[in-house]
């Protein structure tokens, strides 16, 4: 499986690799996996879904993505595994058969792909995605400020050259008019939303643009305490949870308030491994078990909205 220069689960995969994966997965599982592009970047690079579940019948459906920023490498490497996993255990996995029977998985694994292949061949350190800015020699918006939700409510996002840059209006970016638009046209059969970041250890959800407290606070505040726990069992690693405001710090234009707002109750963002030793260079010993804590979280939550 490790073989230098191919594609695996244990390393951090360029864009190119992960292209040629997609294909891999389609073609390996053609009755489960499907890959749908749902737009293209200003580089025009596609952004591709992969549909993962029976093809017939309108069902429940779990929309998560990866890498929304670009160096956040552990986040995609996790939408990969996840893949792989629920591929591989379908059929021999009692959980897994059963979710894959009853809903489909939408995983989106390189939100902010020109960000990604920048964050491989010039700066490792690159957030935003590469659009150029007017009257700015800054490049990027940051695709997680730049959702239809309390835009522009904070100053620390107006700047093009801060990492925070909201873009010149919600939406504005063809990755997030993508999504966006993905999501209101699967509105129906989606009935939960998680995004994947790193670094941190915490389970975040609604919301970010206020203090206030969604009305099913007290569900996702359970969810998220059992996805924790359940997520130490493994590793004994420890996350805590919480509405991003209090959490971690106050965010508008977010992906998470933005499709919570839109009516899916059920968001959550991980802020993966570790807490701050390695941060974003999180080494590749530690991507295998990071996916594995963190499938085991996703797992739980995915069988709560069979359930509900
Ligand atoms: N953290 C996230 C960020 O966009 C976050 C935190 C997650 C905010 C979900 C809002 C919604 O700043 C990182 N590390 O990117
Ligand atoms: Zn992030």
């Amino acid at each position: 499986e490790d073989i230098p220069g191919r594609h695996s689960y244990a390393k951090y995969n360029n864009w190119d690799k992960i292209v040629a994966w997609t294909e891999k997965m389609v073609h390996k599982h053609p009755k489960m996996v499907s890959r749908i592009k749902i737009g293209t970047t200003i580089e025009d690079n596609p952004l591709y879904v992969l549909k993962i579940g029976k093809r017939d019948k309108r069902r429940k459906a779990i929309f998560m993505d990866c890498g929304i920023h670009a160096r956040e490498w552990i986040s995609p490497a996790f939408c990969q595994w996840f893949v792989y996993q629920v591929t591989k255990t379908y059929g021999k996995n009692k959980i897994m058969t059963k979710l894959l029977d009853q809903m489909n998985f939408y995983v989106l694994p390189v939100f902010n792909v020109d960000g990604y292949i920048w964050s491989w061949t010039r700066n490792r350190m690159w957030r935003k995605n590469r659009s150029k800015n007017q009257n700015s020699k800054c490049i990027g918006t940051d695709l997680n400020r730049n959702f239809n939700v309390s835009w522009n409510s904070f100053p620390n996002t107006r700047n093009p050259c801060a990492d925070t840059y909201q873009g010149p209006e919600p939406e504005s970016e063809k990755e997030t008019k993508a999504v966006s638009d993905f999501i209101r046209s699967h509105l129906k059969s989606i009935k939960a939303y998680i995004t994947f970041h790193s670094y941190s250890q915490m389970l975040l959800f609604p919301y970010g643009y206020t203090s206030k407290l969604p009305r099913k606070h007290e569900n996702l505040a359970k969810v998220a305490k059992i996805s924790t726990d359940v997520l130490a069992t493994r590793y004994e690693t420890r996350y805590i949870y919480g509405p991003i405001a209090s959490t971690i710090y106050p965010t508008s234009g977010s992906s998470l308030d933005w499709v919570y707002n839109l009516g899916i109750k059920h968001t959550f963002a991980f802020e993966l491994r570790d807490k701050g030793k390695f941060g974003f260079l999180l080494p590749e010993s530690l991507i295998k078990p990071t996916c594995k804590e963190t499938l085991l979280a996703v797992k739980f939550i995915a069988k709560y909205i069979l359930k509900h």
